[in-house]
């Protein structure tokens, strides 16, 4: 915890928070130190934080401006605050491309029933906004380049049109989304996991052999799994198999470490960081937020030594980083 860039009473209480649930987490936990207390970058309605190729910068989304989303960046180290997008539409869940020039996002489009997201590019200056995904009658997003910047891996309610569905369907969101590819420039698009219930979330591994995403096979209590196929979508596995909310999953650079996020100790409304092998083993805790603060949609930083992520609190999302390294090697 850096201590000299703490300046709201916000920020000392999250530190307060942070410093009183490590020493519970020491309490519990018999042959484990707790792990480190992450740093505040930035924090008001500020979600999906994801860094930039070279480190520098944070993008993420924000309803600081005006109530509506739009796509910011900041520094690491909170800095340099630029607002990226400019439209009406809220804008959500930004990445950068594998060189840094481009970012993408979900946009949200129409009104009622036709209201849904389409995945945008744009510069990271803001120029250059274009559709890339463009399908009026379903939801596009959560979308994330392959390392070589060639693919787009995303979720897709395309399968299941809002047109065809009844107001009850449309209430849960329709209630089927699949994992779909596309090449950078919108062309191609195709599916890779087409099976009943939510599919979302997906990345490919660093050395593209693998497809990583979060799939719901029971609505009830929340519960969802982390899965993992080949990069074509054969051979799906569940790497999780626990009756808590396993999700957002992120690989590491390097492909060793799968972090995610989990309600799984406790009481079920506090959500913790977790890593894990790619296999499914060696599951280990990375924050301990206090009770109800739910620490969610980790992000690796290029070299890997940190995980930007957001911790939800009170109905506000703040931007948090934690050390990889100190929070493994305990
Ligand atoms: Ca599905
Ligand atoms: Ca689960």
């Amino acid at each position: 915890m850096t201590g000299s860039m703490i300046v709201s009473r916000a920020v000392a209480a999250t530190v307060g928070a942070v410093a009183a649930a490590s020493a519970t987490a020491a309490a519990l936990a018999a042959s484990h130190s707790a792990p480190p207390a992450p740093r505040l970058v930035l924090g008001v309605e500020d979600q999906y934080p994801t860094f930039s190729p070279d480190g520098r910068w944070i993008a993420f989304e924000s309803r600081r401006a005006d109530g509506v989303d739009h796509i910011f960046k900041v520094r690491s180290d909170g800095g340099g605050l630029m607002r990226i997008t400019n439209g009406l539409e809220d804008d959500e869940a930004p990445v950068f491309s594998p060189d840094g020039e481009t970012i993408l996002f979900a946009r949200r489009l129409g009104e009622g029933r036709s209201a849904h997201l389409d995945i945008f590019a744009v510069d990271p200056d803001g120029g250059n906004l274009r559709n890339l995904s463009q399908t009026p009658d379903a939801s596009d997003d959560h979308h994330k380049f392959s390392a070589d910047g060639k693919l787009i891996v995303f979720n897709s309610s395309r399968s299941t049109p809002f047109s065809s569905l009844s107001e009850q369907d449309l209430a849960a969101y329709g209630w089927n989304y699949d994992i779909w590819v596309m090449n950078a420039d919108g062309s191609g698009q195709r599916p890779l996991i087409e099976l009943p219930g939510w599919d979302t979330y997906p990345s490919f591994s660093p050395d593209g052999q693998s497809l990583l995403w979060r799939r719901v096979i029971e609505t009830a209590d929340r519960n969802s799994e982390i899965f993992i196929a080949t990069a074509t979508g054969d051979q799906p596995r569940n790497l999780t198999d626990h009756p808590a909310f396993d999700g957002y999953p992120a690989f590491s650079p390097d492909g060793e470490w799968i972090a995610f996020a989990s309600n799984r100790d406790g009481d079920g409304n506090t959500f913790r960081l977790y890593a894990m092998r790619p296999n499914g083993s060696d599951v280990r805790r990375l924050t301990d937020p206090s009770a109800g603060v739910e620490d969610v949609r980790p992000a690796w930083s290029p070299d890997g030594a940190s995980i930007v992520f957001n911790r939800d609190e009170g109905g506000d999302s703040r931007l948090m980083i934690v050390n990889v390294a100190a929070a493994l090697d305990r």
